[in-house]
């Protein structure tokens, strides 16, 4: 999806409501002739003479033919989303209708949107960086609480605007390197190598944290894998299909009923949960069951989050010492859930109480103390982080974006300490700068335009 620069003056069109019958649709023209192509078609005041932020009502038709009685809101550059002329037309929320008013706004000159095209020409016309732009695209698709206010923090710029702060501070340091080297016979030193230290190192420290935040970030993003792992029978379908209400997987009193992982998304107090059920974990003959054995073992090292779920009525001590133990050594946080305290011995449960203090337990099958267990999986993902407005990063390419910088930052710091030439420390300098710029779109290319704007829908 590379753009021409005659394309980029042509008027686009695309639906922006979702396909499908609903009370209304609103189909968005962005571009020159915005205005001047709906007023062909529509039938009420002159829409070229109206004032911008404005709407109007009238009719849209094809000759005689009326095709529906309309809103019209214009939008007159540079005060719109894209910065172009818009214009949205609220129709009655038919696709017949819909498709007949695209098709004749076509005919008299608009061409329709490729995905992305309306927040890509937003980007171009500098309405926001390309941080910002790639978060309307996460605002869009974000479905829990979590998700919606990292967009929304990142959209509003606090990302961009700590990284562009500190991005103007390291190009003042590169240009009075670069100057130094104009006057190398003189041994000038316009920049001083203490003062640059210590801004590389409050952007490492910067870099790191924004590193850091990526795991939760993502988390935020897709949801945190969480994996029910136990012995075959312990009751791991039968707590996802309670968790979620609905009968997703099997459950039956054979050993060993689950073999392939089933997984499903779960939303607890605004955060999003992958839930993953497992083969149960125990030595097996059968071929299958020890694929989903080795299966599940897979998605445990893999998970942020493991339900270690054990069966009150089958297991002893020794059993849920010995697992323990190795759920300690694969290092993911656990929790400890001990199932159908319907049937449990109490003693057994004071014995266990008595030794893992932070045990839950429930009854999967009667629906019993979930809410516990709901707090406390909420309590294991450190949100705190996030609820207090810091900046978060939820994008791949900014993290990989990050990694570049951290390592050039790295390369500068060491290029100081060994005193290698201004040249040399220049070039580290730049390519820090080059992978700071990448991130809020001071350095594009079109193929990285053309990959992050073809990931939105069209009329986006
Ligand atoms: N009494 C009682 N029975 C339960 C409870 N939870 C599950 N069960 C029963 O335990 C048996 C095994 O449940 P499943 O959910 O299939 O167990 P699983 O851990 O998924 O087993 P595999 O898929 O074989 O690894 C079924 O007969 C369930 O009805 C509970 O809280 N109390
Ligand atoms: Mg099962």
């Amino acid at each position: 999806m590379n753009f021409t620069l005659h394309e980029k003056e042509d008027t686009i069109i695309a639906l922006a409501t979702p396909q499908g019958v609903g009370a209304i649709a609103v189909v968005r023209l962005s571009g020159k002739d915005a205005i001047k192509i709906t007023n062909e078609v529509f039938k009420g005041k002159d829409l070229e003479k109206q004032p911008t932020h404005t709407i109007h009502f009238g009719t849209i038709r094809d000759g005689e033919r009326i095709i529906d009685e309309v809103l019209v809101s214009l939008f007159i550059a540079p005060k719109s989303f894209t910065k172009e002329n818009v214009v949205e037309i609220s129709t009655h929320g038919s696709s017949y209708i819909v498709n007949q008013v695209i098709k004749l706004l076509i005919k008299h000159g608009a061409r329709p949107a490729k995905p992305g095209e309306f927040t890509q020409r937003a980007f171009l016309n500098g309405q926001f960086d390309l941080a910002q732009a790639e978060a309307v695209a996460d605002l869009i698709h974000s479905d829990s609480e979590a998700s919606h206010q990292a967009a929304m923090n990142q959209m509003r710029g606090g990302f961009s605007g700590e990284i562009s702060k500190l991005r103007a501070e390291l190009i003042h340091f590169a240009s009075m390197i670069e100057l130094e080297l104009d006057f190398t016979e003189e041994d000038v030193e316009f920049a001083s190598r203490d003062d640059l230290r210590i801004l590389v190192e409050q952007l490492l420290r910067v870099i790191e944290q924004l590193i850091g935040s990526f795991d939760l970030g993502n988390v935020i993003k897709n949801g945190v894998p969480t994996v029910i792992a136990g012995k075959p029978n312990a009751g791991k379908s039968t707590l996802l299909n309670a968790l979620l209400n609905e009968e997703k997987a099997i459950v039956s009193d054979i050993a060993g009923t689950t073999r392939d992982f089933i997984e499903d998304e779960i939303n607890i107090g605004g955060v999003i949960f992958r839930f993953i059920d497992t083969a149960g974990l125990r030595e097996t003959t059968d071929t299958i069951e020890a694929i989903g054995v080795s299966r599940t073992q897979e998605k445990m090292k893999t998970a942020s989050l493991i339900l270690y779920l054990f069966d009150l009525t089958d297991t002893d001590m020794v059993e849920i010492n010995r697992d323990i133990n190795k759920l300690e050594n694969l290092g993911v946080p656990f929790i400890k859930v001990g199932n159908k305290i319907d049937k449990a011995n109490p003693h057994f449960i004071n014995e266990l109480k008595e030794k893992y203090p932070d045990t839950i337990f429930i009854s999967a099958g009667q629906k019993e103390n979930l809410e516990l267990l709901r707090n406390r999986i909420l309590e294991m993902v450190n949100l705190d982080k996030f609820r207090t407005g810091n900046t978060i990063v939820t994008n791949i390419r900014h993290y990989d974006s990050l990694v570049k910088t951290r390592q050039s930052l790295l390369d500068v710091i060491g290029g100081l300490d060994s005193h290698i030439t201004n040249d040399f420390l220049a070039m580290d300098i730049r390519r820090s700068l080059h992978y700071l710029g990448e991130i809020t779109g001071e350095i594009t290319t079109d193929d990285l335009l053309a990959n992050i704007f073809s990931k939105f829908c069209i009329g986006k």
